[in-house]
């Protein structure tokens, strides 16, 4: 087996083992004020935390591709989430603060030790895989605990999607276009991005909502739209119009990430592709 197969299946252990010690004082408190800050993954995490954060009511929360955060406001901390610690657009954000900041990483030894002001180091959620799977969960798992969300369920869902076998249409599928709401828009990007880096797949992301204006167009016999969450009324029948798949769970939607994660290795094998192994990009990207 590969890399990646075996960190998307250790997935339910590493989120059972980060939320057992959440660490206090670290991560952003109630009230304050933050930017949450990534690239690639890591930003689509970064959105899907953002989110969550606000609907729980603990502050204004905002999620900015590192390379494009302003520079025009202020934050009580900055929030900045890389597997390597190396990835440059985030240290170079974190050189220029002078408010609070946090790092989470899965390497202890990165320059990203000493660009944050505090550091949680996830290792045991590392991997081997160019392509994140498990870190970028476990760190989403971590900090759903941290807002006090129960993920006790949520490890049960990912325990049934390691389990259910794959429909085959999502294998073969030419196109795949995913779908969320609130914070599941963020797992969207993310699931698109994993089936393009792992299978060289064309595939889309938008807020379900937005599909209808537009990016529809494309929808069509051999084609799936993939809802992460719960769809909105009447989208199903108006996908089913066009001839194309429309796909959707009463998973949690972190868990019906681990199926999509699943389809991008069964999608990458179909092509004869090795999942560890995306075209044209490496562990962290070092500009
Ligand atoms: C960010 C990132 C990953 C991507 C690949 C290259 O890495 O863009 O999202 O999958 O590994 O780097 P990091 O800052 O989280 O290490």
């Amino acid at each position: 087996t590969t890399h990646t197969e075996a960190e998307i299946a250790s997935q339910p252990d590493c989120w059972r083992r980060a939320v057992a010690g959440v660490p206090a004082g670290a991560l952003p408190r109630p009230g304050e004020r933050v930017a949450v800050v990534g690239c690639g993954t890591s930003w689509f995490i970064a959105m899907a935390y953002a989110a969550l954060r606000e609907r729980a009511g603990q502050g204004e929360t905002d999620a900015f591709a590192a390379s494009e955060a302003p520079t025009g406001r202020r934050y009580d901390r900055v929030l900045a989430l890389s597997r390597s610690g190396t990835t440059t657009e985030v240290l170079d954000l974190l050189s220029r603060l002078d408010t609070a900041s946090t790092a989470i990483t899965a390497d202890p030894e990165s320059p990203i030790m000493r660009a944050a002001g505090q550091v949680i180091v996830l290792d045991h959620a590392d991997e081997r895989s160019v392509v994140q799977t498990r870190f970028a969960t476990t760190q989403l798992a971590l900090l759903r605990a941290s807002l006090g969300e129960d993920l006790e369920p949520v490890i049960a869902d990912a325990e049934r999607a390691l389990a259910e076998p794959l429909p085959d249409e999502l294998i073969t599928a030419e196109q795949v276009t995913f779908l969320g709401s609130g914070w599941s828009v963020g797992l969207a990007q993310e699931a698109a991005l994993k089936m393009r880096e792992a299978s060289r797949s064309w595939t889309e992301a938008y807020p379900a909502m937005e599909y209808r204006h537009g990016p529809i167009s494309i929808a069509g016999p051999g084609r799936v739209t993939w809802m992460l969450g719960t769809a909105p009324e009447g989208l199903r029948a108006q996908v089913e119009a066009t001839g194309g798949t429309f796909t959707e769970s009463d998973l949690d939607p972190m868990a019906e990430l681990v199926r999509a994660q699943r389809v991008s290795v069964a999608r990458a094998f179909a092509r004869g592709l090795n999942p560890d192994e995306p075209l044209h990009l490496t562990r962290s990207v070092i500009l």
